[in-house]
């Protein structure tokens, strides 16, 4: 309170190590590693969280202040396409690198718990680095494109700087995928790949280079003589930070990501390395779409982790009609409702690391591999839509200062409201749960992975959960049967809804399942409350809009 001597001054939030503070992931990471590989892994998180509150937030924010630049003409006229970076975006690179954030997951030292181990250090850097998280998430399955599918010679020398965690050796990869034409759909595509003296060289116009600067890419192409897309490998930069036969058009304007690089970009005859068989680029890079989903949601997470931390923090210390914010009935409320949201998109997204890295060591049973394929645009799709509501309603927890830069919060709904359309939209993933359930018959093994996750619980308290979780699983299985026996525009009107339904019953399982390992083990009662909260939202909400119900929205529109 100001007195005559003493102005008043709020306190401002404050990040303290992003690790330490982070209950929920603590917890999960307790039950999800042997206690000796988290006591060999814990020094590392704890390192990344000091940092993640302190110097990477401070290059981060430096990042954020100064965007890249294009230069398309040096002083002399010659048209030279050069991106002026940050020193400090490059800085995180380092970091990265020196974190192992990709090496963690490809090393694999502690077998399949290694995309565990990874997805805890992307989750903590993701919010702290200025969206060096996206090049990442693209090198991650450029590395696994090239592991798999290239020839070994060729993939050899950019796998070894992929991979490395020497900062002067590391590169990372970019993925052209989007073109004016083809966005969602990729087979629109016109970028062509023509054979010239022995060699492929590609011709036509990316649109959405997410990060330009990245020293490698995977791209597709048509390649001539061949119905279908191929996919190709690419070093678009010359030593001197010149393009190899690539001009670069313009530098996007974007709502956020500001210090990430983001690229339209005419190929004019780079050369290219053709990976796998042509024609069967778009299977490919399924793969690669597959790992970024993956990397969306932990962004996700990372962004709701450090949004809750600060309002949190806040109402600690912002006093208001008498009281802390934290004691007022509706803000407690409030809060609380978004940390059960938080900690249902962090079950998810860690469930799906340990799926991912069962199905790369083959240790996933069919099962497993199964509800990888479809918890992997679930998890996006879920977590994409979870993160703008905490990201806005944190900023509102705040209230004004809030909407401030300096808090921090604005930077975070501005990053979060690419993480529901990056790698696909929230309806392009709800289709591709169709496909998955269609082509790759996922949602058996999902549905019973779901039982699964409740089938051992034992305590009492959480009777009404488990009850639930199955009921949801008869309800999913009973839609997905009368789909099948109806007409496609009806399942696709309705994919949305079932998606969801989807992730708010396996998140329901994974909270219950959570709730009775931390009841067995005597602790407090947090995941208890919070699968009941959850679940106490409803699971699932399958109206099918039907021929007359789309007319109707017809009219409304
Ligand atoms: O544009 C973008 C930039 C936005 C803003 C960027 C700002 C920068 C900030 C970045 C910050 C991080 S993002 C790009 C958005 N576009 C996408 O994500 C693509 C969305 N489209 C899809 O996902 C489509 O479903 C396609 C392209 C994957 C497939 O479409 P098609 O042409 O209909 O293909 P098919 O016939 O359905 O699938 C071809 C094959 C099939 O294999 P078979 O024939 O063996 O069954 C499919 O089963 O690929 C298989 N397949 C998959 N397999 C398709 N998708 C998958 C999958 N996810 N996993 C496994």
């Amino acid at each position: 309170m100001a007195t005559d001597n003493q102005p008043f001054f709020q306190d401002p939030p404050q990040l303290t190590n992003t690790f330490e503070a982070d209950s929920a992931l603590r917890f999960q990471l307790e039950r999800l590693f042997a206690p000796e590989q988290l006591a060999e892994i814990r020094p590392q998180l704890h390192e990344l969280g000091e940092l993640a509150a302190g110097s990477l937030q401070t290059l981060a924010i430096e990042a954020e202040r100064d965007v890249p630049e294009l230069v398309q003409y040096e002083a002399w006229g010659r048209r030279v396409d050069k991106v002026r970076i940050s020193p400090a975006w490059r800085e995180i690179h380092r970091i990265g690198a020196e974190q192992g954030l990709m090496a963690t997951a490809h090393e694999a030292r502690l077998g399949w718990r290694s995309r565990l181990h990874q997805a805890a250090l992307i989750h903590l850097f993701g919010p702290s680095s200025a969206f060096v998280s996206c090049p990442y998430a693209m090198t991650d399955g450029a590395i696994a494109i090239l592991k798999r599918y290239a020839d070994p010679e060729l993939a050899a020398r950019p796998l070894r700087h992929l991979l490395s965690r020497d900062p002067d050796q590391a590169w990372t990869s970019g993925q052209w995928m989007t073109e004016k034409e083809g966005g969602s759909d990729v087979s629109r595509s016109t970028t062509t790949a023509r054979r010239e003296a022995g060699v492929w060289r590609l011709y036509g116009n990316k649109f959405f280079v997410s990060a330009v600067t990245a020293e490698c890419a995977l791209t597709l192409a048509n390649a001539q003589g061949t119905p279908g897309l191929s996919l190709f490998f690419v070093q678009p930069w010359n030593a001197d930070g010149t393009l190899r036969h690539i001009t670069l058009r313009k530098l996007k304007e974007k709502l956020g990501t500001r210090a990430l690089p983001t690229a339209e970009i005419d190929l004019q005859g780079v050369e290219a390395t053709l990976v796998g068989k042509p024609g069967d680029g778009v299977r490919l890079i399924a793969t690669v779409l597959n790992l970024a989903r993956f990397h969306n949601t932990l962004a996700a997470t990372g962004i709701m982790a450090r949004a809750l931390q600060l309002a949190k923090d806040y109402a600690g210390r912002r006093v208001a009609f008498g009281r802390p914010l934290i004691e007022q009935p509706l803000h407690l409320e409030t809060l609380a409702g978004l940390q059960v949201e938080y900690e249902a998109g962090l079950a998810i997204a860690l469930r799906l690391a340990e799926l991912i890295g069962k199905v790369e060591t083959r240790a996933a049973s069919p099962l497993e591999a199964g509800a990888c394929r479809l918890l992997t645009p679930v998890a996006k799709l879920g977590t994409g839509k979870q993160v703008v509501r905490v990201a806005s309603e944190a900023i509102e927890a705040i209230g004004g200062m809030g909407y401030i830069e300096e808090t921090g919060l604005p930077r975070l709904l501005r990053d979060a409201q690419v993480l529901p359309l990056w790698e696909g939209t929230t309806n392009v993933l709800s289709l591709d749960a169709l496909r998955a359930i269609d082509r790759q018959e996922a949602l058996r093994p999902f549905l019973e992975d779901t039982l699964m996750r409740v089938a051992q619980v034992t305590t009492s308290e959480l009777d009404g959960a488990v009850k639930s979780v199955r009921t949801a699983v008869q309800t999913l299985g009973r839609h997905t049967e009368s789909m099948a026996r109806g007409n496609r525009c009806d399942s696709e009107a309705a994919a949305r809804r079932f998606a969801l339904g989807l992730f708010n019953t396996y998140a329901a399982a994974l909270l219950t399942e959570a709730a009775n390992w931390e009841a067995t083990r005597g602790q407090s009662c947090r995941l208890t409350i919070a699968a009941r909260r959850w679940i106490g939202r409803g699971l699932t909400d399958l109206a099918v809009p039907d021929a007359q119900y789309r007319e109707e929205s017809r009219l409304l529109l």
